[in-house]
């Protein structure tokens, strides 16, 4: 049930129990009247972790009040939201996501119902949410959800940034929107977006902001290639806080990493690099970027929870792998798109690794190969480990399609892991992973495109990089019990 090879310490197994009677009572805020307990040991090397559970344990009380009238649909006014409970004070904290951090409660509709059903808790070792408060090997934490009633909408604060929630309430709450890629730029580009907290100043955003906070959505197409994935679509859902600010930024042929390398100000990245514009109407639920590339995305702020392709791409803002670790215990259902404009000719497959940084264990050595830190001596171990029979996927094997010939089949797949994809290119004999490190040529051969949307270069030192030598689309459909 927790990821990242985490165990319950057997003094404080998980268990949900009546929340704490010291809590004051809040006119805003309604809590769940139950919360969840446990203590988490965390695997040696590894300092975070996670867990995801049916909502109903923290939220059974609250999904009246989510849904009075019994539509089976949340209420466009009542708005979720999740805090630490301090068992000997009472006191309450907000935690909701936060990307930068990587800790807090992300709500999903995994059934894609209209309601939210599912809740995925995050935590990072001596962060928010490790009630011990110190980096010490565990976590500690009594949280549960809560509803607030507000009603949230988009304004427009300056031309680059988009305010999203209900201004007349300092509240947290989880508010949803989705990206959506509607056209293609030239070339390749890559797009990221930065939020600020409601008392941060748009104007003052700096280089050491954007590379800090920032995070990358996803990379558009070089719009000659066309390529069609069917009805898969390009697109990000993403879990805000009340009253955050959005902003945007598309980098032209390059990525930011790249383009930052030796530079002290945002004015010095060029014109490789700008924020977008958006277009909005004052407190409407939709909004449009355009950008002289050629690109354009829409986003729109939804009533509903992100579903089940949202949970399992989770964490493709740092690494281009499928995150299933919520769903132990399940076999998820899905269907394949793939479709290619190239030469040569290439496989992709996935193989199981333990967390976003690609690691895998060596059973012989006994030690953990992390792609992020890994020493040139163990590649090749690397390597040999990644395609061994019992790290592959078979049901996600053998992907490969011919020139610019859109391709599909069903899959299910066991939860409870992280895949990440590999490539064997036929035609060089070369074989690429997602993690630069684990690479011959020290390049990264995989970007996201979209959630759950695979890109791979397939030239051997990166090449012309346009990423679309063959398109993966893996689309979650549903999961059922094994
Ligand atoms: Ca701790
Ligand atoms: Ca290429």
């Amino acid at each position: 049930m927790l990821a990242n090879g985490a165990k319950f310490d057997p003094s404080n197994p998980i268990s949900f129990k009546k929340k704490s009677t010291l809590l004051a009572t809040d006119p805003l805020v309604t809590m769940n009247d139950t919360m969840i307990d446990f203590k988490a040991i965390l695997n040696p090397g590894s300092s975070r972790t996670s867990l995801g559970f049916d909502l109903k344990a923290v939220g059974g009380s609250l999904l009246s009040e989510l849904d009075p009238d019994k539509t089976g649909v949340q209420k466009s006014n009542k708005q979720l939201s999740y805090y630490l409970i301090d068992d000997l004070t009472g006191i309450k904290t907000p935690f909701l996501y936060d990307p930068v951090e990587g800790v807090g409660a992300r709500f999903y509709d995994l059934t894609g119902s209209g309601m939210a059903n599912f809740v995925h808790l995050h935590y990072v070792d001596g962060k928010l949410g490790d009630m011990d408060g110190v980096k010490d090997g565990t976590i500690s934490d009594p949280s549960s959800a809560a509803v607030v009633d507000s009603t949230p909408a988009l304004h427009l604060l300056t031309p680059n940034t988009l305010q999203i929630g209900d201004i007349s309430i300092t509240v947290d709450t989880a508010l949803f929107v989705s990206l959506t890629l509607k056209s293609n730029s030239a070339d390749l580009n890559e797009i990221g977006y930065l939020l600020l907290n409601s008392g941060d100043d748009p104007n003052s955003v700096s280089l050491a902001d954007l590379l800090s906070k920032g995070q990358i959505l996803f990379s558009s197409l070089a719009r000659a290639s066309n390529l069609s994935l069917g009805s898969t679509q390009l697109s990000r859902e993403l879990q805000i806080t009340n009253n955050q600010k959005i902003l945007c930024f598309e980098t032209k042929g390059s990525t930011l990493q790249q383009l930052a390398v030796g530079k002290t100000n945002l004015a010095a990245l060029g014109s490789q690099f700008q924020f977008l514009t958006w277009s909005a109407q004052e407190g409407s639920k939709m909004a449009n970027l355009n950008s002289n590339s050629g690109l354009s995305i829409e986003l729109n702020l939804n009533n509903s929870a992100p579903g089940l392709n949202a949970l399992i791409s989770s964490e493709q803002s740092f690494a281009p792998v499928l995150n299933t670790t919520a769903l132990a215990d399940s076999f998820l259902l899905g269907s394949l798109s793939y479709n290619r404009e190239a030469s040569f000719n290439s496989t992709v497959g996935f193989y199981q690794v333990l967390d976003r940084n690609g690691s895998l264990f060596d059973a012989v050595t006994g030690r953990t190969l992390d792609p992020t830190g890994l020493q040139a001596a163990d590649q090749d171990r690397y390597r040999e480990l990644a395609l061994s029979e019992a790290n592959r996927a078979s049901a996600l094997d053998g992907i490969a399609t011919t020139n610019r010939a859109l391709a599909q089949k069903d899959f299910s797949v066991a939860g409870g892991v992280f895949y990440a994809p590999f490539a064997i290119v036929a035609s060089t004999q070369q074989t690429y992973f997602a993690f630069a490190a684990a690479n011959t040529d020290g390049v990264n051969h995989f970007k996201m495109m979209g959630a759950n949307v695979f890109g791979l270069e397939d030239m051997h030192g990166g090449g012309d990089r346009d990423y679309n030598d063959l398109l993966v689309g893996v689309n979650f459909k549903s999961y059922e019990p094994i």
